[in-house]
């Protein structure tokens, strides 16, 4: 039996988000009017968390998950997944906090899951685009997206990307306590779990823009993460 109200979680970490937040949940609300929306929040200095509790305090399909200090978007993402379950939704939305992630977009991620068991919003299949950001952005992620779809034999062309729709069934045969990444090589490592259960993949091309306001928490210890990540998943059976 589903005890959600909505059979739809879009889910949302953030860390210094103030700046974003704010008008991006109630655009996604516009797009998905019957959505419920999750924030896992790591005690943002800035006030994300404080905002947040204000929301969910006057909205029953609002919710959030306070934690102390900066514990990673990988372990955020798993805390999603685990809320997606015991409440019983359907389906859970994955996307930024910080706009990169068009909320346009998201009536045809869902369309799409009609067909499939996880739907990526991909940069890099036919009609999918980056704005805004530097030359060498754009050659590290496509370079490690090639490498990692080859060496882990994903069935995408965007395997770093967090804007996903996941059917939860699937989620539920996941070997949830075998998942080890705590920060961004979490993407790929999900995909490959995703891609041993037998689930099923659909692209959809995303417009993706460089973040609208605050800063970035990709770095190279990120970088180093994924690297470290797609090498052992590419060793094991
Ligand atoms: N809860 C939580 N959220 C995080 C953490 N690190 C990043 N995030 C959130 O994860 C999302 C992606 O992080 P970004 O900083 O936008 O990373 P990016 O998209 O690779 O880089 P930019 O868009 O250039 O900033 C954003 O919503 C962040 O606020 C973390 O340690 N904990
Ligand atoms: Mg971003």
């Amino acid at each position: 039996m589903n005890s959600a109200e909505s059979p739809i979680l879009v889910a949302l970490a953030t860390y210094n988000e103030i700046d974003n937040l704010p008008s991006l949940v109630p655009a996604i609300r516009q797009q998905l009017p019957t959505a419920d929306i999750l924030v896992v929040d790591d005690e943002s200095p800035d006030g994300t968390g404080k905002w947040c509790g204000q929301w969910a305090s006057q909205h029953s399909w609002f919710h959030v998950i306070h934690r102390s200090g900066k514990l990673g978007l990988g372990t955020a993402a798993r805390e999603a997944i685990d809320f997606a379950i015991d409440r019983n939704y359907r389906w859970l939305v994955t996307m930024d906090a910080d706009w990169s992630h068009d909320p346009q977009s998201l009536p045809a991620l869902l369309e799409a899951s009609d067909h499939c068991d996880v739907v990526i919003g991909s940069r890099y299949c036919d009609g999918g685009k980056i704005e805004g950001w530097p030359w060498y952005r754009r050659l590290i992620s496509r370079l490690l997206n090639k490498a990692s779809c080859a060496l882990l034999k994903l069935p995408v062309h965007d395997a770093s990307g967090a804007f996903r729709a996941y059917r939860v069934a699937r989620l539920i045969e996941l070997p949830r306590a075998q998942l080890r990444s705590a920060g961004y090589s979490y993407l790929e490592e999900l995909l490959w779990y995703l891609k041993h259960t037998a689930a099923t993949f659909q692209e959809i091309p995303i417009v993706f823009r460089d973040r609208r306001a605050g800063r970035s928490k990709a770095n190279f210890h990120e970088l180093w993460g994924k690297l470290a990540m797609i090498s052992q998943l590419a060793f094991r059976r």
